[in-house]
């Protein structure tokens, strides 16, 4: 009887489907082993996902538990803590984003067994096979173990071409209970890893060393028709860090889109300073290869802030990306961080003034913005450190930074708030809007244009109805 291969996603409120599960099963040797997949995000409950996980046990090999910082850690640590609890000679392994950058953290606090850090493929490999034949652990390049209660730490892995590694076997996971939670047949896809730039406030560079691997036009084609047909998706999204790193393949994408007759639309990642510059032509290519939407980091609205954390564009990259996109028909999310140590509110408004130019250009872009977290491992981490201001410092207090809620204790309570009220009216003022919300809307639309958000109540009772009557999910 084959043994099994248990690969855990922690509970957590979202359920894009966890492709770096796919990407460790594509190198296993499924003829020797049993590959499952259990993400608590699509589980009726924690509880469920840790029935399923304690049925698998008996036969287990090991336990791989992906944990990106934030609250995902908790669950992580709980589902350890029952595998040594039922099955204490099944050795556990953390990866991902958390243990790439803390690695004794989660060994010495979470009760991992062994980290990978940075690209996992080849790295658990490695180790399965270190598991299963007692070999020596100490020439895994990527890998960190305790020894004697010692903590080691290996080389690290050369960072490999993904254009080595097999296609994703999406069966593995249960496809249409994704596209059910989703609300629409959309695949998610992973075409490139790692990122060329140096934004301060990213772990990316830190994990990933600012190198970058895509795979090949014609390889991506492949992969993703074969998803597409398989599944019968109408939507792929690329959930690569940055998809536009290269135009080239880009390019080589979208005509094959064209030739094939892809009816599906797609989304993906981008950078300003990457839609900006497309001329007309290559716009007209992308937008008739059914480009969807683009997700684009433009993070600040100020120069002074995007030159300090280093994202290297201009601000009115934001604004000129913006006009092309809407000039082509083709859709867009901007994202934004606000509220680093030091920013200065004027710098903040400014954000929120390009906000305003975004919607006037095209009301149905969408945009976010997040307040910023310092996040492990990156630059602006070290600095707001250095400069003395108080960060997690356990496993415990790393999983208590919340996506939605975390603001940095340094953020004026007003200001704050004055954020939180311009993203509902920017934001309601340009959804569809039905019935009794319609007068609302006019209202909220004259609030986000004569920047007046005192005495929120429309806030309050829309926020009533959408939470506490509808129960929807406040994102
Ligand atoms: C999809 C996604 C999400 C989804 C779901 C996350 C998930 N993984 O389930 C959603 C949209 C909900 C989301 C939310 C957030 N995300 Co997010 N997200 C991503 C994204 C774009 C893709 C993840 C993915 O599927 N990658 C593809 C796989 C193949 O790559 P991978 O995960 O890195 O896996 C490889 C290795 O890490 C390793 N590995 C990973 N897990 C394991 C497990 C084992 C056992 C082993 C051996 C190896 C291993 O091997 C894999 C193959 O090489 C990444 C960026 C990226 N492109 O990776 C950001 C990213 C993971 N997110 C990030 C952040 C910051 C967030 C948010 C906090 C954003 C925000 N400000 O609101 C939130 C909240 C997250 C939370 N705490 O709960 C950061 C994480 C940084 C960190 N220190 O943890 C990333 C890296 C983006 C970035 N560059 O900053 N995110
Ligand atoms: S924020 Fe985006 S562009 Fe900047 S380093 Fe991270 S992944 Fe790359």
């Amino acid at each position: 009887m084959k043994k099994t291969i248990i690969l855990y996603n922690p509970a957590a409120p979202y359920y894009t489907m966890p492709l770096q599960f796919l990407a460790l099963a594509s190198v296993i040797d499924r003829e020797r082993y049993d590959v499952k997949i259990i993400d608590a995000r699509i589980e009726r409950s924690p509880r469920t996902a840790h029935e399923k996980l304690k049925l698998l046990l008996p036969n287990a090999v090991c336990v791989g538990i992906s944990v990106i910082t934030g609250t995902p850690i908790k669950d992580a640590v709980s589902a350890t803590r029952l595998v040594k609890k039922f099955a204490p000679q099944v050795p556990v392994v953390w990866g991902g984003w958390h243990p790439s950058i803390y690695p004794e953290q989660c060994m010495r606090e979470g009760g991992a067994d062994f980290c990978i850090f940075g690209q996992g493929e080849m790295t658990f490999l490695d180790l399965l096979s270190a598991i299963e034949y007692a070999s020596r652990l100490d020439e895994i390049p990527g890998l960190a173990y305790m020894e004697k209660q010692e903590f080691r730490q290996n080389a690290e892995r050369k960072f490999i071409d993904i254009n080595n590694f097999p296609g994703y076997d999406y069966s593995l996971i249960p496809v249409e209970r994704y596209f059910h939670l989703k609300g629409m047949r959309q695949i998610d896809f992973y075409s490139s890893q790692g990122c060329p730039y140096r934004c301060a406030f990213c772990a990316d560079p830190f994990v990933y060393n600012r190198r970058w691997s895509g795979l090949k036009g014609s390889r991506m084609l492949f992969d993703v028709f074969e998803a597409v047909r398989t599944y019968g998706a109408s939507d792929v999204l690329f959930q690569d860090e940055n998809f536009f790193a290269n135009k080239h393949r880009v390019m080589e994408f979208c005509d094959g889109m064209v030739r094939e007759k892809g009816s599906f639309t797609w989304a993906a990642t981008s950078r300003a300073d990457q839609i900006a510059p497309l001329d007309d032509d290559v716009l007209r290519k992308v937008a008739g290869a059914n480009l969807r939407k683009v997700i684009i980091g433009a993070e600040s609205g100020s120069q002074q802030m995007l030159d300090f954390m280093k994202k290297d564009t201009l601000a009115e990259e934001s604004l000129i990306s913006a006009e092309k996109l809407s000039r082509h028909g083709i859709g867009a999310i901007f994202g934004f961080i606000v509220g680093f140590p030091e920013e200065g509110f004027d710098n903040t408004l400014q954000t929120l003034k390009t906000i305003k130019e975004i919607k006037r250009i095209d009301p149905r872009f969408e945009f976010n913005i997040f307040f910023f977290t310092p996040y492990p491992g990156t630059e602006l981490f070290n600095y707001i450190v250095n400069k003395g201001y108080r960060v997690p410092q356990s496993l415990d207090q790393w999983s208590d930074i919340d996506f939605t809620l975390y603001s940095g204790y340094w953020v004026k309570h007003h200001e704050r708030e004055y954020v939180e009220r311009f993203k509902f009216y920017a934001k309601f003022s340009t959804e569809p809007q039905w019935g009794l919300m319609r007068p609302l809307q006019y209202l909220a639309a004259l609030r986000t244009n004569r920047n007046y958000f005192d005495y929120p109540l429309e806030k309050e009772l829309v926020n009533f109805v959408r939470y506490r009557v509808l129960h929807r999910v406040n994102w």
